[in-house]
């Protein structure tokens, strides 16, 4: 069977990478649909070496279509996947509209892949930021028990779209020349306040919520519990997170502290770590290797080094995982959740999905 794909969001940071892993899966794509909105009508992107219009993304879009994979915001999917679903379109969001919702599974293939099984409809890919961390702590999870997480991110602008990496471009250009920094975008567009990100940290990702947290801390509270644990088991383990914009384009770095329920040795941690899906180890101290956003920028890999014991805490320990955050964190992470729906043969919406949406 050849599949009728759509990506909604295909112009932006994430839908371009999209369209580049698509290419490169295993899935067999028969027609394609590249959906925007009205600004990028007349425009053309590739496929497989094809030109193909841009259209302005509608509910009709989806006519026809087998899979979308969106990600165009999260008000974009809240109005039109469920049109598509409507529609007997299979969709996997990027966005976070749907990721707590019970009758949605979030999923990252690597940890809960047979969450797949009972979808109807919709599935989420999760927060960037939490898809690296859990590919790195699942294997320790299954392994040795994890009671509590405490994670520090640097996160790269690109998590904030195209349009934040050109603007921490254009600020580092302004200091060279020796002119003020005009901050637009960062460190939320709809927030009321804007700080440059160049030369700068920026303690804010998204809007603060409930306990002086902000919503992306919030996410990886959340959405580690879900992935991890699912909902009924949620309590079991403790995770906090402070989430901080650096001025790097592109790879979220993460500082990761976490106690297990046994005590193994830090060799016993890499051990399990080398041979984990998706996980590559880059750790040796004698030869100052450890992840780097510029080396793992366009591997779909999630890198993982520093990894040690607390020296005060038994059974305590470190680590720092780096990932391209367009593409495990979102693109690629996307498209594997496409591969296997594709494998399992769950490109379909159970009857009476549609009214769950609505
Ligand atoms: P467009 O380029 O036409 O604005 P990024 O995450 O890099 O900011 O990209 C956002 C993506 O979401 C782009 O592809 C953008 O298309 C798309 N988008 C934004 N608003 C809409 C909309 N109203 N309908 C469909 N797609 C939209
Ligand atoms: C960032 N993590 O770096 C965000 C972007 O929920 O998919 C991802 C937003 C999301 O700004």
């Amino acid at each position: 069977k050849q599949y009728t794909v759509a990506i909604l969001g295909a112009t932006g940071a994430v839908g371009t990478r999209m369209i580049e892993q698509l290419e490169q899966s295993t899935i067999p794509v028969g027609e394609i649909h590249l959906l925007a909105s009205k600004r990028s009508v007349g425009k053309k992107l590739k496929f497989n070496g094809q030109e193909v219009a841009v259209e302005e993304a509608v509910p009709d879009s989806f006519n026809g279509v087998d899979l979308v994979l969106a990600s165009a915001g999260g008000d974009i999917s809240a109005r039109l996947l469920p049109e598509a679903v409507k529609r007997g379109a299979v969709c996997v969001d990027n966005t976070s509209h749907f990721r707590m919702n019970d009758n949605v599974p979030l999923v990252v293939p690597e940890v809960n892949v047979d969450a797949l099984e009972n979808h109807h409809g919709i599935i989420a890919d999760p927060n960037c930021s939490t898809i690296q961390m859990v590919v790195a702590l699942e294997p320790i999870r299954k392994q040795f028990g994890l009671k509590q997480v405490i994670v520090s991110t640097y996160q790269a602008a690109g998590g904030a779209g195209q349009s934040a990496i050109n603007e921490l471009y254009r600020e580092a250009q302004e200091k060279l020349d020796g002119k003020p920094m005009q901050a637009e975008i960062l460190p939320v567009k709809g927030d009321k306040k804007h700080y440059p990100l160049a030369f700068n940290l920026l303690p804010q990702i998204d809007v603060f919520e409930e306990a002086d947290y902000t919503h992306e801390e919030w996410k990886m509270i959340r959405e580690t519990k879900k992935i991890m644990l699912g909902d009924k088991f949620a309590k079991d383990i403790k995770v906090t997170a402070t989430c901080v914009r650096v001025p790097v384009p592109i790879g979220h770095g993460e500082t990761v502290y976490f106690e297990t329920a046994q005590e193994p040795t830090p060799a016993e941690i890499k051990q399990v770590l080398a041979t984990a899906p998706g996980v590559v180890v880059q750790d040796d101290p004698s030869q100052q290797l450890y992840p780097q956003p510029v080396t793992a920028e366009g591997k779909r890999d999630t890198f993982v080094g520093r990894i040690r014991a607390d020296v005060e805490n038994p059974g305590s320990y470190h680590m720092w995982v780096v990932a391209d955050n367009l593409l495990k964190g979102a693109a690629w992470n996307a498209v594997q959740i496409a591969q296997e729906l594709v494998k399992r043969d769950l490109v379909r919406v159970p009857e009476g999905s549609a009214e769950l949406f609505n």
